[in-house]
């Protein structure tokens, strides 16, 4: 079996998706974690792209996250069954993405005074418009809990990631979005996602 290492801070962040895919696919992975404080000095200069997330697969370290996650999918039977369900797998996981990007370019935002406005306009203006393009994709694609198709796929796994996040910051942010609240159950009653929620340690992002 390949062996394989994921290096990121010590957050869920963009790492998380590719830890909830090992999880499912009940394959082993070295997690290497480190302070937020120990960049950039000690590993920034060690990655590919002087970026965190990347994945060492035998050996060789790769960065991109969500190129590496969908790897792993592939893998382990979390993509699809055929062309086009890779393909709108693909599909809802860019759109997620866009969200994910969108929401850490406004948390990271150093330059602004006012970060708590920046972050209510976000959750007000730009989430909803992300959220509303998912929900019309699982109703395009998916069926009850399921993203694509009607079996548990990567992009499921990162409609749940995502989706915490925004929950952290509004609790009712997807009351407008059933599908949604429906892929959420489904991932968090996978037997193995659930043991891994259960032990995972709180972080700040
Ligand atoms: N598209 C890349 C983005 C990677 C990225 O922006 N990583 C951030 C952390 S989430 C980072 O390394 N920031 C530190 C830096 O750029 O110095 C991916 O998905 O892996």
């Amino acid at each position: 079996m390949p062996s394989y290492k994921l290096t990121y801070f010590d957050g869920r962040g963009r790492a998380e998706l590719t830890r909830l895919i090992f999880v499912v696919a009940g394959v082993p992975f070295e997690d290497e974690t480190f302070p937020f404080s120990e960049w950039p000095g000690n590993f920034k200069a060690e990655t590919p792209l002087g970026q965190v997330p990347y994945l060492t697969v035998d050996g060789e370290k790769i960065p991109q996250s969500i190129s590496f996650a969908r790897m792993l999918a592939k893998r382990f039977n979390l993509a699809g069954n055929d062309e086009l369900e890779h393909l709108k797998t693909d599909v809802v996981v860019d759109t997620v993405t866009d969200l994910q990007n969108n929401h850490y370019l406004r948390e990271f935002d150093e330059t602004v005074e006012d970060h708590d406005h920046l972050i209510a306009k976000f959750l007000a203006e730009e989430a909803p418009v992300h959220l509303e393009r998912i929900e019309k994709l699982v109703c395009l694609y998916g069926s009850e809990g399921f993203s694509v198709g009607s079996s548990l796929k990567w992009s499921d796994l990162h409609v749940y990631d995502i989706t915490s996040s925004m929950l952290k910051l509004n609790p009712c942010i997807l009351d407008k979005y059933p599908k949604i609240q429906a892929i959420r159950k489904t991932v968090e009653s996978n037997e193995k996602v659930a043991a891994y929620l259960k032990t995972r340690h709180e972080t700040e992002f």
